[in-house]
């Protein structure tokens, strides 16, 4: 058995057949689906991806929480940053402000083909599914990477300055100004894919990433069908708490929190999902939650949730796993 592979999974006959499925946003989801890819077979992992945060932007169209899942898994993501490319450079950018262009959304060179790349495959017809398929394989990822719809939803964030579309309140603002609401463009019209619906069909579990629940979690459980899908199989599902020691991991879910008037806690994420899950896994500052969030009725998992080695992420997908009854374990562990 080669390194991170599993040695030992219940039910040798489910080994066949586990098909874990994470759903994720950016920079926290690609840390989880990174750490469940380290820890099993590589084509057990399906990831669904939140897309309402892609936009178009010099006529390009980009995905940002797609690509960092897909920078991530092929282990060429900026480590420290964790969007982007790892030693990229940014003189493609540096022209464009001199001819006036916009510069406040860092594109570095080597992203910029990949967004060249999707403009010119969608300019032949080829759905997101395809082109993120294509790009992943051919940066040798074998887990599957599906973007949660191929028709546009766009994540727009209301504010007291109005409604700002998502890239605008995240970057350019730097996620300052209060957010009164939140809601996804196109929602309506939009259907998650058949490959969305399948992988959630024969999910073995499904992981919740810990994701920001409003900006990324929520507009693909918003897809009709999806929490209908989830609830289904619900006794297969965990979240991992986005909100460790009052505190977001990265970006405004914390904040958010606040100004929807609630305490940040891991409470509010259990309590927002507790119609969807079995399990949670919560960071051991947070042990004064576990009898709250076991009163919701989830089998409540406490391990050390930081993720910021290899081995962290490693940690955090067995205890996902183990929340639900699944031992993996990894014979150079
Ligand atoms: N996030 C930033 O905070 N600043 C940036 O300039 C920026 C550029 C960028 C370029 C490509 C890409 O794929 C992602 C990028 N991100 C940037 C991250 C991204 O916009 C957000 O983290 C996600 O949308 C939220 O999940």
């Amino acid at each position: 058995m080669t390194q991170g592979q599993p040695e030992h999974i219940p039910d040798p006959t489910q080994r066949e057949l586990l098909h874990v499925v994470v759903l994720a946003g950016g920079v926290g989801g690609a840390k989880a689906a990174a750490g469940l890819y380290q820890i099993l077979p590589p084509q057990a992992l399906t990831v669904i991806v939140n897309t309402g945060d892609d936009f178009e932007l010099l006529g390009l169209p980009i995905s940002p929480d797609l690509d960092t899942i897909m920078y991530t898994l092929a282990g060429i993501n900026h480590p420290e940053q964790g969007w982007g490319l790892a030693g990229d450079t940014f003189q493609a950018l540096e022209m464009i402000g001199r001819y006036g262009g916009p510069t406040w959304f860092r594109l570095g060179d080597k992203d910029l083909a990949t967004h060249i790349m999707r403009r010119y495959l969608r300019d032949q017809g080829h759905s997101l599914t395809a082109i993120t398929e294509q790009l992943a394989q051919a940066l040798g990822i074998q887990a599957r990477i599906l973007p949660m719809s191929d028709d546009p939803v766009c994540t727009v964030v209301d504010t007291p300055e109005g409604r700002l579309p998502f890239q605008e309140y995240f970057v350019r603002q730097r996620q300052q100004p209060r957010v009164l609401a939140v809601h996804f463009e196109g929602i309506d019209r939009a259907r998650p894919t058949p490959a969305v619906m399948e992988a959630l069909a024969r999910a073995d579990a499904i992981v919740f990433a810990p994701s920001n629940p409003y900006l990324s979690l929520d507009p693909i459980l918003a897809l009709p069908g999806v929490r209908e899908a989830i609830r289904s199989r619900r006794e297969r599902v965990v979240a991992i708490s986005p909100i460790v020691g009052g505190k977001a991991l990265k970006g405004p879910a914390a904040k958010m929190m606040r100004e929807f008037g609630e305490s940040p806690s891991p409470l509010v994420v259990a309590r927002r999902y507790a119609d969807l899950l079995a399990a949670f896994v919560l960071d051991e500052q947070d042990t004064a939650y576990r009898d709250a969030i076991a009163a919701l009725g989830l089998r409540v998992h406490v391990t050390d949730t930081i993720m910021k080695t290899p081995a962290d992420r490693a940690r955090v997908a067995r205890a996902a796993l183990a929340a639900l009854g699944w031992e993996v374990v990894d014979e150079h562990a």
